[in-house]
């Protein structure tokens, strides 16, 4: 059997760093860790291949037995473009991955077989159906939630390294929150499952061989199992002492993992560089009507602040448009941001993902989009209208917080104080591999903030002078350079650049 797995094409995202000038076309952040898990899981001898649809689509013009998709929300139109595609070559498709998850219906007309849920069991069991010409139409595993300690290695040997910046790498699901806005319950559940921490290092192991130089862990929440991610960052401690290499890891997290002291030390000494942080809002009345009461303690100005004097970058996930926001809540998160010192903020119109409590609230208050796109972070426009603010207002006020927090001296004051307030230290020598910038790349990143004008030239200067005088943090203050140049494209390929708001 000859089986293609396809990660569809998507547009531009806050997510990937193919626009900034010079960077190699297939700059990818990292792959979805789906297609290596599910090639691990064929349970006969076949001939299986991996499609970065992204970087390259020409697997799929190739002669196959059998096409699995998967996807996200924003991927749901080239899904079915693909799907539709294949199908009248008349090769069979199977879908999927969270979105098909939450809304079958819209993928069973282009489709052969969905697969619902957690895949462990069901997609071998498809396959072996497959192979005997008598599969059904549909797969949910109706039995208890797949068992980490059952995973495989994953077939990280058919990936290309070269086309990502870091591997992505599993080591949980699940988280006990519940925020309205977010599917993760529906999907992955309260309980939080965890990979017994020798399978994890077995595959960061298997990602060095495989050429990654650097991992995205991507879980729900780290830190939602205490215990769990004290033995796991623990164990990635000693593993990098074993092999004398730094393993950079960056994971996903909330304002509360700050508080914890035991934790933030673990994090440091396993090798994590760098924290997405839920953070969402400054707005404490939307924290509250989303369920997202754990961020309600402590002061999170203080407590990311405290990520940074550990050396720990934040990139802060922040979101606009909740029924509790008025029209200062874009002075207010700018405000915020400042003050936390995050250099590069991911901010986001509040969408209705289905799946979510938040989209069958909406749909229950008929105040839901049915037709809407969905696109990801930086799009501009919601499928719903938040209580206080027109759609105009929403679209308006969010281009100008962008364009300010991307201003050379608004940026520069973030970067110059987060990376004032990381710790000197020692460069632990990295494990090479993918994910590193040669000269030339830096070379290239500095020649092209030249091309935004006189203050981006001036925000340069600044910025050579910190790389410079931080050399234990050259990564992290690179990256962030590449995602402000990243993100000034996308606001121009977009076309809501403000060349006004950018000369200051
Ligand atoms: C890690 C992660 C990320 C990483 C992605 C790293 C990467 N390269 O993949 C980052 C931080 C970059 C990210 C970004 C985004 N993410 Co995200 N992310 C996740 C997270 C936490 C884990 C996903 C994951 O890697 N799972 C590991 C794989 C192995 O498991 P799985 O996806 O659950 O798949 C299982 C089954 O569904 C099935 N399966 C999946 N695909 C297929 C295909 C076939 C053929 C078969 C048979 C089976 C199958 O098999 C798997 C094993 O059981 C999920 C939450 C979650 N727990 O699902 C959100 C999640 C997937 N993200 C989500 C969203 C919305 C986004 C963004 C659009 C956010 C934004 N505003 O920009 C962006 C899009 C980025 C991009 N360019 O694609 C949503 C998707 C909602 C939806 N309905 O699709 C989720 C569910 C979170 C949420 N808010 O509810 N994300
Ligand atoms: S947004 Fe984060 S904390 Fe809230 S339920 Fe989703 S994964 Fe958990």
């Amino acid at each position: 059997l000859r089986i293609c797995l396809v990660n569809p094409a998507y547009e531009p995202t806050f997510w990937d760093l193919r626009q900034v000038p010079g960077m190699p076309a297939d700059s990818v952040l990292s792959p979805n860790p789906v297609l290596p898990l599910l090639a691990a899981h064929v349970p006969f001898d076949a001939e299986v291949a991996l499609c970065e649809e992204n970087v390259d689509p020409s697997p799929l013009g190739e002669a196959w037995d059998l096409v699995g998709i998967t996807g996200y929300s924003h991927q749901s139109r080239r899904m079915i473009e693909l799907g539709d595609a294949l199908r009248s070559r008349g090769v069979p498709v199977v879908m999927g991955g969270s979105q098909v998850s939450v809304a079958p219906e819209l993928f069973r007309p282009h489709a052969d077989v969905l697969i619902l849920g957690e895949a462990e069991r069901t997609w071998p069991r498809f396959l072996e159906d497959f192979q005997r010409g008598e599969h059904r139409q549909e797969y949910r595993d109706d039995g208890p939630v797949v068992d980490l300690a059952q995973s495989p290695r994953p077939r990280l040997d058919l990936l290309q390294p070269a086309n990502y910046l870091n591997i992505s790498i599993q080591t949980s699901r699940g988280c006990p929150h519940n925020c309205e806005f977010c599917s993760v319950v529906r999907l992955q559940g309260h309980r939080v499952r965890g990979k017994p921490a020798a399978i994890v290092i077995d595959e960061l192991d298997g990602a060095v061989d495989a050429g990654f130089g650097s991992v995205f862990v991507a879980d729900d929440n780290l830190g939602a199992a205490r215990s769990q991610t004290l033995e796991l960052l623990r164990a990635c401690a000693e593993r990098q002492v074993r092999t004398g290499a730094a393993l950079p890891l960056f994971a996903q997290t909330t304002v509360s993992f700050a508080a914890d002291r035991e934790l933030v030390d673990a994090a440091v000494a396993a090798g994590v560089e760098s924290l997405f942080v839920g953070v969402e809002t400054p707005n404490a009345e939307s924290l509250a009507a989303a369920g997202k009461d754990h961020n309600l303690g402590g002061d999170p100005v203080i407590r990311l602040r405290r990520f940074h004097e550990r050396g720990l970058n934040v990139q802060a996930g922040m979101v606009i448009g909740f029924d509790q926001d008025g029209p200062g809540i874009f002075a207010q998160q700018l405000e915020f941001l400042q003050e936390a010192w995050v250099p590069v903020p991911m901010v986001s119109l509040l969408v209705a993902l289905p799946g979510t409590r938040l989209a069958r609230r909406l749909a229950r208050e008929g105040r839901l989009d049915p037709d809407f796109a969905f696109g990801t972070a930086y799009q501009l426009t919601s499928n719903f209208r938040p209580a206080q603010l027109s759609a105009e207002k929403l679209t308006e006020g969010y281009v100008w917080l962008l364009n300010e927090l991307f201003s050379p001296t608004l940026f520069m004051e973030r970067l110059t104080r987060a990376a004032s307030s990381w710790p000197p230290g020692d460069r632990v020598p990295e494990a090479g591999g993918s994910g590193g910038f040669g000269m030339a790349a830096v070379a290239q990143l500095f020649a092209s903030f030249a091309e935004l004008g006189p203050a981006y030239e001036r925000a340069t200067d600044t910025a050579f002078r910190l790389l410079m005088d931080n050399p234990a943090h050259t990564r992290k203050l690179l990256y962030a350079l590449l995602y402000w140049r990243h993100i000034v494209s996308l606001l121009q390929r977009w076309q809501c650049w403000d060349p006004e708001t950018a000369s200051r």
